[in-house]
């Protein structure tokens, strides 16, 4: 008999329910006739039956989608490998290669086994039969032979043939030899994967995009070039996007350590978020969630940011996001870009618990940038600021950002189109966001307190009424005191003069008056002093 859980996918409401085995093609059409069973591989009806039975032991259970060539090889199940003492020189030599353990990685199957670190009710749950197919797509720069090959091979032998269209590697101009003629002759016996070369440096998302260009398939999946699709990895992905189309999936993203190459396993209840200015780290859901949403470890976990990497996302509904900002240069902030875009224009970010892909966290990018590292990335993350945190954009320039305001000092290009874009998808504010999608992010609002003492008259600024003198001023450049601001008169707008770059409060200097002037530097009676600050 197969037990299986069973989701209505109108009200997504789950049954669980056993069938026997003989039964389940009635099933189909008689209990559930909203629901498509998924066909799985132990099974001589094509179009329903349940999916593998629940593995016992969690992280013992092994990859039963591949018998291994060699159970005795390095590294086979996931385990760690190790290196003889005498070979230590040569693991480090190799290191920089792709700044983890290359030497050991060149040593294990390409298509090792891994455990199945799936929650124990994973394999019980079944999906639709008629799910749609996925183009997956590979981005890549000089990544290291073997676990290219790994990657490839984790799709291949873990995804079912119907559900893949098409495996798409996009050289993003590697330098490496073996990335030419040798990885086409060795692609040439797998029809399903294609390789498209870039003629000159894109960088990683400019190279999905044209992965994404050329894709044949319903949904996209984007992965990194050094990963290991784990078990069933993508049908619980594909169902999401089935559910809903603007659902983007991501797979909990598992470690592959960089020492030892062994495939080890993540807390449950993670999420993806982000902190100022724009850090993207993992933080587990609060306890009172789970249980006031009484949640199991395989339900889909809402994330207020995706880490990147990994996802999979409808084609139409990617193109009609407008896809990723084409002026995010070689890495990183396009992470943020497409999660802010994703949520305020109508979409979901989830991380599915029964999807899992293991990946290689490494020290250092092992390519180079073709400018400055630090500086692409911080202009990359000035176009996500510009274009979507509205007047949050002061937060992220006040959390060591505040060089970028000048766009004298970095010129972050042309911003016409993606905030056309924003407009024309009506997309929601980032105080939505925030209210709605990341409520327990609690802005840092305060910047500095205390008096506020100026300079050039070396007097206090003090609320007329009640004499008070403690003022907060907050990122977003308000001088308030509890819920009142600090605003000139006659301006029904009231605040908004401070969002000015141009004009500074300066006091005095004859009495004790406040006045709105153009901004000098070196005018004392325009420096203002509070008692505490807050900035990092
Ligand atoms: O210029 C480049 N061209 C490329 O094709 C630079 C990179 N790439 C390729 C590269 O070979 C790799 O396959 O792009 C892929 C991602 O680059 P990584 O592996 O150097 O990135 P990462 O794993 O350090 O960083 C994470 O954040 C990035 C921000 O731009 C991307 O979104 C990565 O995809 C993302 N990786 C993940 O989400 C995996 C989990 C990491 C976490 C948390
Ligand atoms: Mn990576």
């Amino acid at each position: 008999d197969v037990k299986g859980k069973v989701v209505d996918h109108k009200t997504e409401e789950k049954h669980v329910k056993t069938i026997a085995k003989s039964d389940l093609k009635a099933a189909k059409e008689t209990l559930i006739p909203t629901i498509k069973l998924r066909a799985g591989e132990d099974s001589k009806d094509k179009h329903v039956t349940a999916v593998r039975k629940p593995s016992v032991h969690k992280v013992l259970s092994l990859d039963m989608t591949i018998v291994p060539r060699d159970a005795n090889a390095m590294g086979q199940f996931g385990q760690a490998a190790l290196v003889a003492s005498n070979e230590d020189l040569e693991v480090r030599k190799r290191w920089n290669e792709g700044h983890f353990n290359v030497f050991l990685s060149d040593k294990i199957p390409v298509d090792r086994a891994v455990p199945d670190t799936r929650p124990e009710m994973c394999p019980q749950h079944l999906v639709h039969d008629n799910l749609p197919s996925t183009s997956v797509i590979f981005c890549f720069v000089d990544e290291v032979w073997s676990t290219l090959l790994r990657s490839v091979h984790s799709v291949l032998n873990r995804s079912p043939p119907h559900l893949l269209t098409e495996i798409i590697l996009v050289d993003d101009f590697s330098t490496k030899d073996y990335l030419k003629e040798k990885l086409d002759t060795y692609m040439f016996q797998f029809p399903k994967v294609r390789i498209i070369r870039l003629k000159e440096r894109q960088g990683l998302i400019r190279a999905r995009l044209a992965g994404a260009a050329v894709a044949k398939g319903e949904v996209l999946t984007f992965l990194d070039s050094h990963i290991e699709c784990n078990v069933g990895w993508l049908e619980p992905l594909l169902e999401r996007v089935y559910l809903d189309r603007k659902k983007v999936p991501c797979p909990v993203i598992e470690v592959i350590s960089d020492k030892d190459m062994s495939y080890l396993l993540v807390d449950n209840f993670q999420r993806g978020v982000f902190k100022w200015p724009l850090v993207f780290g993992w933080s587990a859901l609060p306890d009172e969630y789970i249980r006031k949403n009484n949640m199991t470890v395989s339900d889909p976990i809402r994330c207020p940011v995706m880490a990147g990497g990994l996802f999979s996302i409808d084609k139409k509904y990617f193109y009609e996001l407008g896809a990723y900002d084409p002026g995010l240069d070689v890495w990183g902030g396009e992470n943020m870009e497409i999660s802010f875009k994703i949520w305020m224009c109508g979409g979901e970010i989830e991380i599915i618990p029964c999807s899992r892909v293991g990946h290689i966290f490494r020290g250092q990018n092992p390519y180079k940038f073709p400018k400055d590292r630090q500086k692409t990335v911080e202009r990359n993350l000035a176009r996500v600021a510009e274009v979507w945190l509205d007047e949050y954009k002061d937060l992220f320039y006040g959390h060591g950002y505040h060089h970028l305001r000048d766009k004298k000092s970095i010129n972050i290009g042309n911003l016409t189109e993606q905030i056309e874009l924003r407009k024309k998808l009506k997309c929601k504010s980032f105080q939505w966001y925030l209210d709605n999608v990341y409520p327990d992010m609690k802005p840092p609002l305060v910047q500095a307190e205390g008096l506020v003492f100026n300079r050039g008259l070396r007097k206090c600024l003090t609320l007329q009424k009640g004499s008070l003198q403690h003022f907060n001023y907050t990122w977003m450049r308000h001088l308030r005191q509890e819920d009142l601001c600090v605003a000139p008169h006659g301006n029904g707008s009231g605040w908004l003069w401070f969002m000015s770059n141009r004009m500074c409060l300066e006091a005095g200097p004859q009495d004790d008056t406040l006045h709105l002037n153009p901004c000098e530097t070196r005018n004392a009676f325009q420096k203002w002093q509070f008692t505490k600050y807050h900035t990092q």
